[in-house]
């Protein structure tokens, strides 16, 4: 129960966006009763609380849990879809609803030596129940990631030491992290309606006010004001909350940008690991944006180190650490915070399987191809929650999952009242969808960076712009007008 909820309990896993937008806006009830102890709540809590859902709605007895599916084949004369399980056991179904996670397929790299290394390794999407000990031992992490930042000071407050290996230098603002006061819980259950209007209606799925204003339009001391004003603040609301322009303009996100590296500067006591750690080879926001708690200030720990692996790349894990093409360094315990195969690394796990055959892993060769996120034609009835092609990622993640549920429940009752058994995307509509999704990336600075975002951070990964980058006003514009206009560019049979 929980899914990324339920694998990603490394230490410091907290969520990214408030825990009072970061739930569920299905039932008042459920959001009457539910307390939330502060503005980023650790991973149990959340966890918690999907378990609470899952009791409070008598959800369990519907999931068969310790179930992997490895196959679902289309039966073109039937119109079922066969699900296969690993033990073997098959399941017919009329429809077939993927909710895999856009971030579940972790990514351990290839790296030679590792089935030597003595000590333990682990990945932060993958971590044991038991939690690991840290106690005296010398800790390598990987990954500055939205995760390794997360890690990273947690795990040095309790290693003896703890060495990161920076590939990519990342800008992370502050979460500011608090208790919810009674007064602040109670002023937000009396505003949940509000709240979750303006989380459906904003562009990436959080309640701040839309900011109109370009970092270009106004002086440099009130720039400076604004960007210190939400930097004390904190979170993602430094990216959504400060100006408009800043993942659309080079020389508006520049400001941004050096205004974190300045941060950085302060914050980090010694100029070199200053320097190391300010980003200067991609824009801000272009990647997934992280947020913090102590990150910067952990490196001026006596424990903590920062090995660039840019300038001296890993070379191979050894039986007692890591040698990169500079130094070796003994290692006890080794920590993957390498990310994931994204968006379409847990659908392609299975063998998919749609008309004639046709298999989800050939279709996308060349990078994924659906329509509105939702559907990918050549694969009847099988519909994708924040599947590839819809804004998923780039939106507060239960915003856009709800979204899609509601779609597609309503597209699967509609298909009843219809009478209809069969629905499926059509390829002139999804290649259109796909010649817009492009477009629409192509207006951003996304492709300034090599993100899990363009599939760059998996060897061999096709690079393709999987979100959906026109916001969610728009694509949520556009889901409804398909439905209004009768379910166009879907071909709907009985
Ligand atoms: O993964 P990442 P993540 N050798 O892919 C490095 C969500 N999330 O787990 O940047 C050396 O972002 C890689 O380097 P580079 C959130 O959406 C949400 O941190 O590719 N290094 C990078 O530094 C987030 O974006 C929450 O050069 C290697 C790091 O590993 C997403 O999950 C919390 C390497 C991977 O960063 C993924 O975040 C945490 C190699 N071979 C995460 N391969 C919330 O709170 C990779 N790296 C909601």
């Amino acid at each position: 129960m929980g899914g990324t909820w339920y694998w990603n309990r490394y230490p410091g896993a907290r969520c990214d966006s408030e825990s009072f937008y970061y739930c569920y806006s299905f039932s008042e009830e459920l959001e009457q009763e539910w307390e939330w102890s502060s503005k980023y709540p650790e991973q149990p809590e959340i966890l918690r609380y999907l378990e609470h859902v899952a009791d409070r709605f008598d959800l369990r007895r519907d999931i068969t849990f310790e179930t992997r599916v490895v196959e679902a084949r289309f039966d073109d004369e039937t119109g079922f879809w066969e699900v296969v399980t690993e033990p073997g056991e098959r399941f017919l179904t009329r429809f077939l609803v993927t909710a895999v996670g856009c971030l579940s397929a972790a990514n351990v790299p290839e790296i030679a030596g590792l089935e030597r290394f003595r000590g333990e390794w682990f990945h932060t999407g993958a971590w044991p129940k038991e939690g690991v000990d840290f106690k005296g031992k010398r800790v390598g992490l990987i990954g500055t990631g939205s995760t390794g930042i997360q890690a990273t000071p947690v795990i040095a407050r309790q290693a003896r030491h703890l060495t990161v290996f920076q590939r990519t230098a990342n800008y992370s603002v502050p979460a500011r992290n608090a208790p919810l006061t009674p007064e602040r819980a109670k002023e937000i259950k009396a505003n949940y309606a509000e709240i979750h209007r303006r989380t459906r209606e904003s562009q990436a799925g959080f309640p701040y006010f839309p900011v109109e204003r370009s970092a270009l339009e106004v002086s440099e001391e009130r720039r400076q004001e604004i960007y210190e004003q939400i930097w004390q603040e904190g979170g993602f609301k430094f990216l959504w909350g400060t100006f408009n322009d800043i993942l659309r303009d080079r020389e508006a996100n520049a400001t941004a940008s050096e205004f974190i590296r300045g941060k950085i500067r302060e914050i980090v006591k010694d100029p070199g690991t200053a320097e190391l750690l300010c980003p200067t080879d991609h824009p801000y926001g272009s990647k997934r944006p992280p947020i913090d708690t102590d990150y910067f200030e952990t490196y001026n720990r006596d424990n903590v180190s920062l090995v660039d692996i840019r300038s001296s790349p890993i070379v191979e894990i050894t039986e007692d650490g890591l040698r990169t093409e500079e130094a070796e360094y003994p290692l006890d315990t080794i920590v993957f915070a390498t990310g994931f195969d994204a968006m379409t690394g847990s659908l392609l796990k299975i063998d998919i399987r749609g008309e004639g055959g046709l298999s989800l892993r050939d279709k996308w060769a060349e990078g994924p191809r659906t329509y509105l996120g939702l559907q990918i034609a050549g694969f009847p009835n099988l519909f994708t929650i924040t599947g590839p092609g819809s804004p998923s990622v780039l939106v507060n993640m239960p915003v856009a999952i709800e979204h899609h549920v509601d779609w597609i429940s309503d597209c699967i009752e509609h298909m009843a009242e219809e009478g209809a058994l069969r629905i499926e995307a059509t390829p002139e509509a999804e290649d259109a969808w796909v010649e817009h999704s492009n477009e629409v990336a192509l207006e951003t600075l996304y492709y300034d960076a090599r993100s899990w975002y363009l599939g760059v951070n998996i060897p061999g990964k096709p690079r393709v712009f999987m979100p959906y980058a026109g916001g969610q006003p728009l694509y949520r514009e556009q889901c409804q007008a398909v439905v209004d206009e009768g379910y166009r560019g879907f071909e709907l049979r009985g």
